[in-house]
C-alpha cells in the first residue's frame, strides 16, 4: 500500500463529509416540507465522486447524473449555491431553475446534472471531443449508474469515444440497483467493465467505496486521456445508503446486505486509515467536521435568506424556439 499524503487523505475524507452531512441536511429539510421538487441522494457513494474528481482543475469537465450532489461538491461546485438551488432561490447553483437534479456550476467544470437515465453520456463525449479539437489537454469524467449501462446511449458513446480516441473518463457508479431493480435481473456479463473490451478500451472494476482504490485508478485513467491514449471505463462497485429518491423505503433490499454494505461506509474506512496511519488524530478530524457542519448549517441560513427569482427572468437563459 502506497503512503499517503497527509494534505491530500484529509482533504479527500473532509469533501465526502460535506458531501454525507449536505445529503443528511437535505433529506430533513425535504422531509420537513422546506424544499420544492424531488430528491435522490448520494450517501454512502462519496468515495466514487471525491476519488475520481479529486485530481481534476477547473477547467477539467464533469457530467453527471439525476445523483449529483457528491459529485457537484466533489467538483468544487460551492455549498451556498447548491443550497440556494435546493431552495429554488435565484443565487442557486442555476439560478433556482434546475433543483436537485439539475444542480451544477460550469465555472468549475462541473457541467449541469442531466436526469436522463443515460443522457450524460453522449454530451461528455461531445465535450471530450471538443477538448481535442481545441488541443486543450482537458479531460471529462462522465458519472452514470447500472442501468443506465443498458442505455443505448452508452453503447454509442463508448463507441464513439473510442473509434476517436476521446479524452474520456466513463466512471459507472454500480450502486447493484436500478430504482429497486436489481443488477443481476438486468445484466448477464460478470463485471460491466467487462463491457470495455466490446469498445477496444480498457475496464477496471474497482472498489467504489475505498477512496484510496478510486482515486489510484483515476490517475491511472487521466494520465491515459490526458496523453492522448483514448478513454477508460472504470466500473465502481458501491451502495446507495438510502432509497432510490424520497419516497423509498428500499423493500427490496434486505437487512443482511444493509449491515454488510454499511461496515463498508466509505467515510469509515477512509477514516479509519487516516488514524491508523497516523495522519491525524480522533480529536482532530472532528474538528474539522464540525467546521464543515457549520459550515452547512450556514449554508442553510444563507440560502433560506436568499430573495426568489424573479418571474420576468422565468425564460432568462432558457433556450427556445423563437427565444433570443
Ligand atoms: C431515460 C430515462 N428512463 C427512466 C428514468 C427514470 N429513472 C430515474 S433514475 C432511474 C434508475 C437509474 O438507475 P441507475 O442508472 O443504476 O442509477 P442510480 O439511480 O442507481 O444512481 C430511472 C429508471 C429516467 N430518468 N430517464
Ligand atoms: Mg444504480
Amino acid at each position: 500500500m502506497e503512503k499517503l499524503n497527509r494534505e491530500k487523505t484529509i482533504g479527500m475524507y473532509e469533501r465526502m463529509f460535506l458531501a454525507r452531512k449536505y445529503e443528511e441536511r437535505i433529506y430533513f429539510l425535504f422531509l420537513e416540507g422546506s424544499m420544492p421538487g424531488t430528491i435522490h441522494q448520494s450517501h454512502g457513494q462519496e468515495a466514487c465522486a471525491v476519488g475520481m474528481l479529486w485530481d481534476l482543475g477547473k477547467d477539467d469537465y464533469m457530467t453527471s447524473t439525476h445523483r449529483p450532489a457528491s459529485h457537484c461538491l466533489a467538483k468544487g461546485v460551492s455549498v451556498e449555491s447548491m443550497m440556494a438551488e435546493m431552495f429554488a432561490k435565484s443565487s442557486g447553483c442555476c439560478e433556482g431553475k434546475g433543483g436537485a437534479m439539475h444542480t451544477g456550476d460550469i465555472s468549475v467544470g462541473a457541467v449541469p446534472a442531466i436526469a436522463i437515465v443515460g443522457g450524460g453520456l453522449p454530451v461528455a463525449v461531445g465535450i471530450g471531443l471538443s477538448c481535442k479539437m481545441r488541443k486543450t489537454k482537458n479531460v471529462v469524467v462522465c458519472f452514470f449508474g447500472d442501468g443506465a449501462s443498458n442505455e443505448g446511449s452508452f453503447h454509442e458513446s463508448m463507441n464513439a469515444a473510442a473509434i476517436w480516441n476521446l479524452p474520456v473518463i466513463f466512471a459507472c457508479e454500480n450502486n447493484l440497483y436500478g430504482a429497486s431493480t436489481r443488477i443481476d435481473m438486468m445484466v448477464r456479463v460478470k463485471h460491466l467493465s467487462d463491457r470495455a473490451a466490446a469498445y477496444g478500451m480498457p475496464g477496471e472494476t474497482v472498489d467504489g467505496n475505498d477512496v484510496f482504490a478510486v482515486n489510484e485508478a483515476a490517475l491511472r485513467a487521466v494520465e491515459r486521456a490526458r496523453n492522448g491514449k483514448g478513454p477508460t471505463m472504470l466500473e465502481l462497485l458501491t451502495w446507495r445508503i438510502g432509497g432510490h429518491s424520497r419516497n423509498d423505503a428500499s423493500g427490496y433490499r434486505n437487512k443482511e446486505e444493509e449491515a454488510a454494505w454499511r461496515v463498508r461506509d466509505p467515510l469509515i474506512i477512509c477514516k479509519d486509515r487516516i488514524i491508523n496511519e497516523g495522519l491525524a488524530a480522533k480529536d482532530e478530524l472532528a474538528e474539522r467536521e464540525s467546521r464543515i457542519e457549520e459550515r452547512i448549517e450556514k449554508a442553510i441560513e444563507y440560502a433560506k435568506g436568499c430573495p426568489d427569482p424573479l418571474p420576468q427572468d422565468a425564460l432568462k437563459n432558457v433556450y427556445w424556439e423563437g427565444g433570443k
